[in-house]
């Protein structure tokens, strides 16, 4: 049964709660845009990782009192005729439907009714988003000066130890993601010409992802030609590219929350310039190196150690730096991040070792800007019992592989 899963991730959960406690999940609401609309609704990942539903307003709730766990989930009331505009709330045997939550109430009755158990079964602690000091939506904000008689305590720790490893349903999607972003990255090297507008080469990613049912990006595409490619999160997307132009384009696809992050640089030619070349061989090789090196027990932050120490042997190579210091200048960002219901996913703690079931990003660069060249070379990598397997192997990468692709590709 489809909400097996999301009862699975629950018991999970309920395994890492102390006596006496309730957490509370707020599935949000969309921003406003303006005084007339909003901007598209994004559930908050927690409370889609907890229960698989997608509807703004919506509210969970879990308890321990001794060996007694209880959920709760709270939906919104029926909409009536505001069903005929914007599509009928979630019904209760919906929302059962997909949560695998047997309790259901109306969210109107939320605070009365958690005030009611808090009081009968003694709960003493509260978890939710983010604590007292960052609670991370205005809901938790709001919900927090409810109760400030009680010990209000951080879900985001729990949640972020739970959600670190992928289960094969949430790898299945990942990699739906990423092939449909592997399909978006082909169409732009085909469609390519020197001299194009950013905007021109991210409208075929758009394409594929659209036509492929993707009605969400994972972040704002980055298409940054030449010198762009230097500025790390660049996405104006505006500028046109020049003759010999390289394009880096850092982009991903979503398939039912879950995120790719791919980032491939090509020139818009088809055809490597020499400098380019010499860039690109370097990124590229730090890459594999560091895919190569990822398996289970090493600490997240050696992996950027380990790509400091190469670079710093190539680039005295090619004679751009002198001393390890100066590398800081051409490569200033994280060689990766976890990734999955986020693109910049829960997880990342102070010497955390690797474990099988996690999906990495593994991302050098190189951003040289006296000479107009920034590359960067992504995949997106899990972690096995052994090893490590590159989930976007098939994004070709090589610089004969992209030549030959696009001189038999491009229109
Ligand atoms: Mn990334």
């Amino acid at each position: 049964m489809e909400n097996g899963k999301f009862a699975i991730n629950r018991d999970k959960l309920k395994k890492l709660m102390e006596d006496n406690s309730a957490w509370v999940f707020f599935a949000g609401h969309a921003p406003m845009k303006d005084l007339s609309s909003v901007y598209p609704f994004n559930v908050d990942k927690n409370f889609y990782y907890l229960t698989g539903i997608e509807e703004e307003g919506c509210i969970l709730l879990i308890y321990r009192s001794g060996e007694e766990y209880h959920e709760k989930l709270f939906i919104n009331e029926d909409n009536g005729e505001m069903g005929k505009w914007i599509g009928k709330n979630l019904t209760q045997g919906e929302a059962y439907g997909l949560s695998g939550v047997e309790e259901i109430d109306f969210n109107t009755g939320f605070l009365c009714r958690l005030r009611e158990i808090i009081a009968e079964k003694k709960l003493t602690r509260l978890y939710v988003q983010g604590g007292k000091e960052e609670p991370k939506r205005p809901e938790n904000e709001q919900f927090v000066k409810e109760f400030l008689d009680m010990e209000i305590l951080d879900s985001l720790p729990a949640m972020a130890k739970l959600r670190v490893i992928k289960e094969p349903w949430e790898l299945e999607r990942m990699e739906k993601a990423i092939s449909i972003t592997k399909d978006a990255f082909e169409a732009m090297m085909k469609n390519s010409s020197p001299e194009m507008y950013e905007y021109e080469v991210e409208a075929e990613f758009d394409y594929v992802l659209k036509k492929n049912g993707v009605f969400d990006k994972a972040f704002d595409t980055i298409a940054a030609s030449g010198k762009n490619a230097v500025v790390l999160h660049y996405s104006k997307n505006n500028c046109k590219a020049v003759k010999d132009d390289m394009i880096l384009v850092d982009a991903g696809a979503s398939w039912k929350n879950y995120m790719a992050d791919i980032t491939r640089t090509f020139p818009l030619s088809g055809k490597f310039t020499d400098k380019q070349k010499q860039v690109y061989e370097i990124v590229l090789g730090g890459n594999k190196l560091i895919e190569d090196y990822i398996r289970p027990g090493i600490k997240y932050e050696t992996m950027n150690e380990k790509l400091i120490d190469y670079y710093e042997a190539e680039l005295k190579k090619i004679g751009l730096i002198e001393t390890r210091d100066e590398i800081s200048k051409y490569y200033y960002h994280k060689v990766g991040h976890f990734l999955g219901l986020e693109t910049h996913d829960v997880g990342l703690v102070e010497g955390m070792e690797l474990a099988p079931g996690m999906v990495v990003t593994v991302e050098p660069g190189l951003y040289i800007e006296e000479w107009g060249i920034g590359v960067r070379i992504e995949d997106d990598v899990l972690v096995t019992e052994d090893g490590s397997e590159v989930l976007s192997k098939d994004i070709i990468k090589e610089i004969d592989d992209i030549e030959r692709f696009m001189a038999e590709n491009r229109r």
